[in-house]
């Protein structure tokens, strides 16, 4: 007899940055995760994350939203189901729910850590086997301030936390931004790669400007210049210059990939378990990516532990990340809400052990960061 879904809980947690994280649409000081818990009528939990980036500045989910889906939708319908078929469980909320990735993305987690414990095997095993422990992980530089970025920037190279940068551009006029981009690879030099995200900030002449200075400034990839339904704008800029230019807000799935691709897009596409709608889906795309010759690289909404590591166990199975990682989220958190954190080191992460996530719950931390 299968184990019945028994209960499903939504819980917001709120754990303040250790900087404040400047982006083109917003300045976060506080993360906000929906940490999801499922527990199945055998006494085993599952445990899953749905996290965005500054209420509902980067996306149309917002936590708020995200915990009434899952308690008003997802959990009366989930109820009483066996909660070993995850494929079937998937198709039920489909036929309810359009959109809503981020929340359907901390349900299929949750489902696939209670599998794993079922069956006393990782996630990534249930995804096929992992081919990489070490994952490699980049650093977002966004404190908005370019002296302060550099010392970042410095201490995480000689520590070998990074080795690879992200700068936020896109609030500021076009040549401050240059600016402020030239200045943090002429300090690293060639000891880093810098690539910058304007997060959808330019239009497309303004990125044709900005993607020539950036190129001449040694940066390395330039992610989501101009606005995502533009997908036009991101084929013929990728066909201009051979500076290359990372698909984000403009792919979630796999069809919108397909669909750029077929377009006559170049470059590479950033995957996250929470646009697409869990790990499972955000593999799908990675397919998709790879028919198309289109580069991989392992995205973040900037999730604390539990989401980065489901999103590690995807990436994990992956022959080739031509990108790496940016599953730095834990780090930018001051404290966080499981037993063990991760292990960061020599510019990467290890990808955790154990059945499931290979992640357990700190009681006494969530009951201080959950919203009251
Ligand atoms: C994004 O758009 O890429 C990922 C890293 C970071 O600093 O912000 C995110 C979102
Ligand atoms: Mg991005």
């Amino acid at each position: 007899m299968s184990a019945i879904i028994q209960s499903i809980e939504a819980i917001l947690v709120d754990i303040p940055t250790i900087r404040p994280h400047q982006l083109s649409m917003t300045t976060m000081g506080v993360q906000t995760m929906v940490i999801v818990r499922i527990k199945d009528s055998d006494g085993l939990e599952g445990l899953g994350e749905a996290t965005t980036i500054g209420g509902l500045a980067y996306g149309p989910e917002s936590p708020e939203s995200i915990k009434l889906t899952i308690d008003t939708y997802f959990t009366p319908l989930l109820t009483g189901l066996p909660a070993d078929g995850i494929n079937t469980l998937k198709v039920r909320i489909s036929q309810v729910a359009q959109g809503n990735f981020l929340a359907k993305s901390a349900i299929e987690t949750a489902l696939l850590d209670l599998q794993g414990k079922r069956l006393n095997c990782s996630v990534s095993d249930l995804l096929g086997g992992a081919i990489h422990q070490h994952i490699p992980v980049l650093w977002t530089l966004a404190s908005g301030d370019t002296a302060k970025d550099i010392d970042e920037a410095q201490s995480l190279i000689s520590a070998k936390r990074h080795c690879d940068f992200k700068l936020k551009i896109g609030s500021r006029a076009l040549m401050d931004d240059v600016r402020h981009v030239a200045a943090i690879k002429a300090a690293v030099g060639d000891s880093a790669s810098v690539r910058v995200d304007v997060n959808q900030a330019w239009d497309e002449a303004t990125a044709a400007k900005g993607m020539a200075e950036l190129q001449a400034a040694g940066i390395d990839l330039v992610e989501q210049p101009t606005p995502m339904k533009d997908l036009a704008a991101l084929v013929r800029l990728s066909q201009k210059f051979h500076l290359p230019i990372l698909a984000d807000e403009s792919i979630a799935d796999a069809s919108d990939l397909f669909s750029l691709s077929a377009g006559g897009f170049s470059g590479a596409v950033a995957l996250k378990i929470a646009k697409a709608g869990g790990p499972l889906e955000a593999l799908k795309v990675a397919h998709v990516a790879s028919a198309a010759g289109i580069g991989l690289y392992g995205g973040t909404l900037l999730e604390g532990t539990i989401g980065s590591v489901a999103s590690l166990h995807a990436w994990s199975t992956l022959e080739q990340l031509h990108w790496g990682t940016e599953m730095f989220g834990p780090l930018l958190m001051k404290d966080d809400i499981v037993v063990k954190r991760l292990n960061f080191h020599d510019n990467g992460v290890e990808l955790p052990a154990g059945p499931g996530l290979g992640v357990a719950i700190d009681e006494d931390k969530l009951a201080q960061y959950r919203r009251k």
